[in-house]
């Protein structure tokens, strides 16, 4: 496993990013993309985020400029051969990123995977993987703490913090610590409104748009 030291190396000596995550993405996975978007754009990279999934209705909040690129096979795959670094954030088994998976595997490029999952498969370069950590989003905030990378802006405490509060179910799980909700606390000191941040997530009056009335018990989808 690499350390942040090594991971700012890898950011500052390359240009070109791909930034993917998991099929069915929740808001670790968009809110880590997004932030990570913002931290490589901070420093004047070039920047993609491409995912296997769409992104589900309730987190299209977190893509405020919708960067996310739903991925196909003849407009993208030459990117992955073209570009420097692939970062698979979120999930650390292949077979997660779908119709990205065979793709991912075959590039050449320098491979980095970001999470804090169990049981990961060996299909990356460089990997940073703790299972201490309350979510993705968190090592992203570790990250900029550590190395000061960049300095820590709106663009990127708002998707971080949508990322721990899901993963941390709303700041009840086992990884909900003292310390966890002094980073909540920073990261609601540029302005983030937590009820707005669970509302976008969670409001069951937006799911209500997308399911099909009247709901019997019968699935029309
Ligand atoms: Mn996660």
């Amino acid at each position: 496993m690499i350390d942040f030291k090594t991971l700012e190396s890898i950011i500052i000596n390359n240009e070109k990013f791909i930034l993917t995550t998991h099929v069915n993405p929740d808001a670790d996975a968009i809110g880590s993309e997004i932030a990570l978007y913002e931290i490589l754009n901070d420093l004047g990279k070039e920047v993609k985020i491409i995912n296997h999934s769409d992104t589900p209705y309730n987190l299209k909040f977190l893509d405020k400029n919708n960067v996310i690129e739903k991925f196909n096979t003849g407009f993208h795959s030459k990117l992955f051969d073209k570009d420097d670094v692939l970062v698979a954030l979120d999930f650390n088994r292949s077979d997660r990123m779908v119709s990205m998976r065979e793709i991912f595997v075959k590039s050449k490029k320098l491979k980095l995977c970001i999470d804090h999952h169990q049981d990961q498969e060996d299909f990356v370069d460089h990997q940073f993987i703790d299972t201490a950590y309350s979510a993705t989003g968190h090592i992203i905030y570790d990250f900029i703490k550590v190395t000061n990378i960049v300095k820590l802006n709106k663009r990127i405490a708002y998707p971080i913090y949508a990322a721990i509060m899901t993963d941390t179910g709303s700041f009840r799980f086992e990884k909900t610590t003292a310390e966890l909700h002094k980073i909540a606390s920073e990261l609601l000191s540029f302005d983030i409104t937590p009820g707005e941040v669970y509302d976008n997530i969670y409001d069951q009056s937006k799911f209500s748009k997308v399911t099909t009335w009247p709901c019997s018990g019968i699935n029309y989808t």
